[in-house]
């Protein structure tokens, strides 16, 4: 059984007044120029992602795999009835995950939340295949996806929240904190966490990972621009703009930019923008963090919860951290 909640925040459908084109516009009038990573992820976007993990260069998702699939059974403990995974994607690791720990329990309840209808759609499918479980969609953001999880308390049994893929890695490290809490807020004490983050590792194997030689994950980045121009009757002349990656070695992070590569003038229609780029101005469209294990414990131990366990592919540089809520 399926259920959808549309949810205000993720109907927004294009045109000046929607919320794509109002921070569309407070973002790219920013200096520098910036646009929030979440909107990477339109259907071509998300199908974009999927492929990008499949990439030799790009080993998070393959790392994150074997160690769900390793630890299922302590992570999926017969007490937990409700699952909540933010940024569900093709809902594949939640479906390994499910088929590691095996069978002998009760229903599950799954929530899976992510800003893509299409990924949303992908994962209801195969989620939908498993015995024993109900999957309700949430095609919204994090924070508006918590809301509605943290309104809907279970009868009985624990609940499981799951963070995968280092997302966790987009959010600026105070941003990240509050982020947290949330996350805290929405469970109640003796439910867990499941935090996936990618290590720090040699700024080679991150800059690959990043700008890999199949050109992947700079159509990725430009997609952006071609979904302003799709849904906001934008300009951008995606021949006149390059992937950028580079990491920032004092912040511990991987930055993805699109640099203009010629002076020009950018007009965006839908989102009543009218400006002129120089040439070598970026785009900033994305953030992500790196970092070392005990980092993550202090993180989460400052937003409320207490560590069960924390796993790590040393092979790839990933960490699984397994948290209650105190
Ligand atoms: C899905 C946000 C975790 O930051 O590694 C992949 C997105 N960007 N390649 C990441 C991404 C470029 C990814 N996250």
């Amino acid at each position: 059984m399926t259920t959808t909640v549309l949810t205000k925040a993720s109907a927004a459908t294009p045109g000046s007044g929607s919320r794509f084109a109002n921070e569309v516009r407070h973002f790219l009038t920013l200096h520098p120029r910036q646009l929030p990573s979440h909107f990477l992820y339109d259907d071509l976007g998300s199908a974009l992602f999927e492929a990008i993990c499949r990439l030799p260069w790009y080993s998070l998702t393959r790392a994150e795999l074997r160690l769900l699939q390793a630890q299922a059974r302590e992570i999926l403990s017969p007490g937990v009835t409700t699952v909540l995974e933010l940024g569900s994607g093709s809902g594949a690791k939640l479906s390994a995950l499910i088929e590691s720990a095996g069978s002998g329990r009760g229903r599950l309840d799954l929530h899976i939340v992510d800003v893509s209808g299409s990924a949303l759609a992908q994962a209801e499918q195969e989620l939908g295949r498993l015995e024993n479980v109900r999957v309700v969609t949430h095609r919204t953001t994090y924070e508006a996806g918590l809301e509605e999880f943290g309104l809907a308390r279970p009868a009985a049994g624990r609940r499981l929240a799951l963070f995968l893929g280092s997302n966790i890695g987009n959010f600026d490290p105070p941003g990240r904190d509050v982020f947290l809490r949330s996350v805290r807020s929405a469970l109640g004490q003796g439910d867990d966490l499941l935090l996936g983050v990618d290590l720090l590792k040699p700024r080679r194997d991150l800059l690959v990972a990043y700008d890999d030689p199949l050109g992947v994950t700079a159509a990725f980045n430009l997609n952006l621009l071609a979904r302003i121009n799709r849904e906001l009757q934008g300009n951008f002349d995606l021949g006149a703009f390059t992937h950028r990656a580079l990491w920032n070695e004092e912040r511990s992070r991987i930055e993805m930019h699109l640099r203009s590569s010629q002076r020009q003038r950018i007009l965006i229609r839908g989102a009543d923008l009218d400006f002129v780029m120089a040439e070598g101005e970026t785009i900033w469209t994305e953030s992500s963090y790196k970092y070392e294990p005990p980092e993550i414990v202090s993180m989460l131990e400052r937003s409320g919860f207490g560590i069960h366990a924390q796993w790590i592919d040393a092979v790839d540089g990933f960490a699984l951290t397994l948290a209650g809520a105190v």
